[in-house]
């Protein structure tokens, strides 16, 4: 028969493996954390307007989802704005951005030509009239960890904000309807 003493160690063990484990799931998502600081593509040297902060988690599926926080804070137009990873992680000048982020067998990251296929296309970003921007959104399109569809590839990802608003494209391909140009660039830096 146990005593009561090895009762509380075989508790104690349990306890401390248990923790263990629950440090070891947060140490895994806190691993798969990034961020990008938005700059204005106009003015390159304008400090920052904005920010994404993004964490890689698992589904009850295990399946990998990405959390992504926006927050514009000024130097952008009240009205929503088109917003993506694109598929290199250069933002001097916007364009180095390239199209959007599409890795696979298929890939096709032309921003109009594919939309909104593409595993970089996310949802609009609203701006209110203060200048203000709050955007919390999930995809499991890309992932931060590493894997085929890891925006930390050979050279990286950006976010982009455009000029206008995503219209998705239900018409197939017509220019523009991906939100135009760019007005916001981010490259996205693992922690
Ligand atoms: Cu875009």
């Amino acid at each position: 028969m146990l005593g009561a003493g090895t009762a509380g160690v075989c508790l104690l063990a349990l306890a401390s493996s248990a923790l263990e484990s629950r440090a070891e799931e947060l140490q895994d998502i806190a691993e798969h954390t990034a961020h990008a600081i938005l700059r204005s593509c106009d003015d390159p040297w304008e400090p920052r307007i904005g920010s994404v902060f993004l964490r890689e988690r698992p589904s009850s599926e295990g399946v990998k989802l990405v959390d992504l926080l926006v927050r514009v804070r000024r130097g952008l137009e009240a009205g929503q704005h088109a917003l993506h990873i694109h598929e290199t992680g250069e933002c001097s000048p916007c364009s180095a951005a390239k199209g959007h982020f599409d890795p696979g067998p298929n890939s096709n990251s032309s921003p109009d030509g594919n939309h909104p296929f593409h595993a970089g296309d996310l949802i609009n970003l609203t701006v209110d009239d203060n200048g203000q921007g709050n955007l919390l959104t999930t995809t499991s399109r890309v992932t931060l960890s590493e894997g085929p569809l890891s925006v930390f590839d050979e050279d990286g990802s950006a976010f982009i904000v455009h000029v206008n608003p995503d219209t998705y494209c239900p018409d197939g391909e017509e220019a523009g309807c991906a939100g135009g140009a760019r007005a916001a660039c981010g490259i996205i830096r693992s922690h």
